[in-house]
């Protein structure tokens, strides 16, 4: 198939599981059209089968923002053409589903079929903004075919936005030869913490939506009662809070900040604990990649966390803002050696037997079939 793909190409999970999504079709035969501002977070080298068109917007003094989704639009149209696409497969619905049903109006040639992976606050948060609304709700009607990235996404769509069409719910994978439990040779856990600290890591894009402020409230109630270390990782708008509380906590000597990371895979197994305690989660795809990594994972209830770990096997799930409670339940677990080593197996085995990616990317080939049959 020739299928094209947009998605955000900085560090979100939405741009890194499009671009995991490419390579791997690119593995299995298919041209894969990446058409976007940048190239991809984790397009990291020479591919064969893998092609990128950027997209270039041009400033003028009358606008404020040059306007980037009439010049994607544009660019969808043109590669469908040139490329023959099959597929023209959106990741994150604000703009790119508007983005690429306006392609298709444009579209001169054979019209792919347009396919929108919604990813998360694409629907819980910007999507459902008064002023994307209506048209966030036109664009995934309007496409051909719509997946989620979970059971809890899809169901928080179809009551959100009232959508007509199904939503076929296929879940974030890991790269199996990229993540593992395995310590790689580039990273030692003796940068980090010395051999009687315990781990504990949190990665994320520091939105309020992720609080990474419970993520430091956790680490010290469980510092005062273990030798712990934490490792902040990702950068974003609440950093800056964040390293207020490390300082106002006297935390300096046991938090360490390490901003962006395109290599988490070499640093995540070194870890003894996960903490993503979000306020919403469509996924989680960090957490997936902690698991895979033979990480346990600390969670919250009530959104998408919960088809990822499973609450007492490879991790725990606590009502958003418990941190009393998950830094207690973080100490029973790192207190009991047997118990923390049975955990980290379950991690790493149930992340490979649901979320591995071959599994999940022949889901997605299996969905573009019936798309294009249908
Ligand atoms: O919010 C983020 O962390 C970024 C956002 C994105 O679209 O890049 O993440 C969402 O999509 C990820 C990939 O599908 C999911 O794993 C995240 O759970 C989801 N974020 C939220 O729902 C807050």
């Amino acid at each position: 198939m020739n299928i094209g793909i947009t998605c955000y190409p900085v560090a979100g999970g939405s741009g890194i599981v499009a671009t995991e999504l490419g390579v791997k079709l690119a593995d299995r035969g298919h041209q894969v059209h990446f058409i976007s501002y940048a190239l991809p977070f984790r397009f990291d080298k020479f591919r064969q089968n893998l092609f990128f068109h950027g997209v270039e917007t041009t400033a003028y003094p009358l606008f404020k923002h040059p306007p980037y989704t009439l010049s994607l639009s544009a660019k969808m149209a043109q590669v469908a053409c040139q490329s023959e696409l099959d597929i023209l497969h959106v990741h994150y619905a604000v703009p790119h589903a508007t983005c690429a049903f306006l392609a298709k109006q444009m579209i001169t040639c054979r019209i792919p079929k347009i396919i929108t992976t919604l990813h998360g606050t694409d629907i819980t948060l910007v999507g459902s903004d008064p002023s994307y609304f209506d048209i966030t709700k036109f664009s995934i009607n309007s496409s051909d075919g719509v997946t989620a990235v979970s059971s809890y996404l899809a169901e928080e769509t179809k009551e959100v936005f009232k959508i007509d069409n199904g939503i076929e719910v296929i879940p974030n994978f890991f790269d199996n030869n990229r993540f593992g439990p395995s310590e790689g040779p580039t990273c030692s856990r003796k940068n980090f913490a010395s051999k009687d600290e315990f781990l504990i890591t949190h990665i994320s894009n520091f939105r309020p939506v992720k609080r990474t402020i419970d993520v430091i409230d956790i680490f010290e109630k469980i510092s005062k009662k273990l030798p712990a270390k934490l490792l902040l990782i990702g950068e974003g708008p609440d950093v800056v809070l964040a390293r207020r509380q490390v300082n106002k906590k006297n935390l300096n000597g046991s938090v360490q900040f390490l901003g962006n990371q395109s290599n988490v895979e070499a640093i995540l197994p070194l870890s003894d604990l996960f903490l993503l305690p979000s306020e919403e989660e469509s996924f989680g795809l960090a957490a997936l990649e902690a698991l895979a990594c033979g990480v346990p994972v600390i969670g919250t209830t009530g959104n998408g966390l919960v088809e990822v770990i499973d609450d007492n096997v490879n991790g725990f799930l606590r009502p958003v803002g418990a941190t009393t409670a998950m830094a207690n339940i973080a100490i029973e677990l790192l207190s009991d050696k047997p118990r923390l080593e049975k955990f980290k197996q379950n991690a790493a085995k149930i992340a490979y037997e649901r979320f591995n990616a071959d599994k999940i990317v022949t889901q997605y080939e299996q969905y573009y079939e019936k798309i294009l049959n249908g």
